[in-house]
C-alpha cells in the first residue's frame, strides 16, 4: 500500500526537477545558449593625470544580433563635461555596443590632472546595469559586473611639526623646478604646504627655515597623501642661536636643507 502511494509523489517530484534543469539550459531566439556579459578585470589603478584608460567587456559567446549594455558610472570622483572640469572625461557613452559575432567592447576615459589636494583616495566604479538589446544577460557576480578604478593622488602635503611651546617659529620653503618657490602656512600648530603634481624624475628642495627664537628647537618633517596615514620623512634640530630672519635657498645659515624625491607613490628626503 505504501509503495503504491509513494510512487506519484516520486513522478511528480522527478518531473518538478527535470523541468526546471530544462529552464536552466537557457536560449534566445536563435536556439543558441545565452552569453553572459561581464568586465575583463576588477580593478586597476594609475595616476592622477595620466590620461587615456579603457576596460574592456565581453561576451562568453558571441550573438547573432547587436548586444546593447547599459552601464553606470560612480565613485567618489567628479566627471568633466564640457562645462565643468573633473578627475575623470568619459569617452564611451552608455550603452555599450557589441557588434553582432564580436565579443568584444571598450569603455574609455581619460584620468584628468588637477592641483586638488583630494580629501580621500578617488574611486571610479563602472556597473553594468542592463541589457537593452540582444539576448546576452548581464553577470550576476559583483566582481565581473562592476569595475573599480583606483586613482593615485600626485598632490602631496607636506607638513613641518615643533614644539609650539617654544616661542619660536619655522617656515618649510619648497623650491619647484621653474623656480617658483612655496611658503608652508600654520594651520593648527602645523606648518602645510601641499605640492602639487609631484613629478617622479624630479628632485626637489626642501628648506626648513628657523626664522625665529633662541632656544634649540627638535622639529619632524612629515608628509600626507589622499586616503594614507601621514608617514614621518625626517627629524632634525636647530642649536639655540641658529634662528635667523634672512632667508635664503644657498646659505645654510637658519635653514637645513633636503632634497625630495617621489619614488613610485612614496616620498623620500635627503639632507644635503
Ligand atoms: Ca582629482
Ligand atoms: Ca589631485
Ligand atoms: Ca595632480
Amino acid at each position: 500500500m505504501n509503495k503504491i502511494m509513494k510512487y506519484p509523489i516520486y513522478t511528480l517530484l522527478l518531473g518538478g526537477i527535470l523541468f526546471s534543469c530544462q529552464e536552466d539550459v537557457d536560449t534566445n531566439n536563435f536556439g543558441l545558449p545565452t552569453s553572459v556579459a561581464k568586465f575583463s578585470v576588477t580593478e586597476a589603478s594609475s595616476r592622477e593625470g595620466s590620461g587615456n584608460q579603457q576596460v574592456r567587456v565581453y561576451l562568453d559567446k558571441s550573438q547573432e544580433g547587436n548586444t546593447l549594455i547599459d552601464f553606470s558610472v560612480g565613485g567618489n570622483i567628479t566627471l568633466a563635461s564640457n562645462l565643468q572640469s573633473g578627475d575623470v572625461r568619459l569617452l564611451t557613452e552608455s550603452p555599450l555596443l557589441i557588434p553582432a559575432g564580436e565579443t568584444e567592447a571598450f569603455i574609455e576615459f581619460d584620468l584628468l590632472e588637477d592641483t586638488d589636494f583630494e580629501s580621500e583616495a578617488e574611486i571610479l566604479s563602472i556597473s553594468l546595469t542592463s541589457i537593452v538589446e540582444g539576448n546576452a544577460r548581464i553577470s550576476t557576480v559583483d566582481a565581473e559586473r562592476i569595475y573599480q578604478h583606483h586613482i593615485d593622488e600626485n598632490e602631496y602635503e607636506l607638513r613641518l611639526k615643533w614644539d609650539q611651546n617654544s616661542s619660536s617659529n619655522m617656515d618649510l620653503v619648497v623650491e619647484l623646478p621653474n623656480n617658483q618657490v612655496l611658503l608652508s602656512e600654520n594651520t593648527n600648530e602645523v606648518e602645510r604646504v601641499v605640492m602639487s603634481n609631484v613629478d617622479q624624475n624630479t628632485p626637489y628642495l626642501v628648506s626648513v627655515w628657523y626664522s625665529e627664537g633662541s632656544v634649540a628647537v627638535d622639529y619632524e618633517i612629515l608628509y600626507q597623501k589622499a586616503g594614507s596615514e601621514s608617514e614621518l620623512l625626517q627629524t632634525g634640530q636647530f642649536a639655540a642661536n641658529e634662528a635667523n630672519e634672512e632667508f635664503s635657498l644657498t646659505s645654510g645659515n637658519g635653514t637645513h636643507q633636503y632634497k625630495l624625491t617621489r619614488l613610485d607613490t612614496e616620498l623620500m628626503l635627503i639632507p644635503r
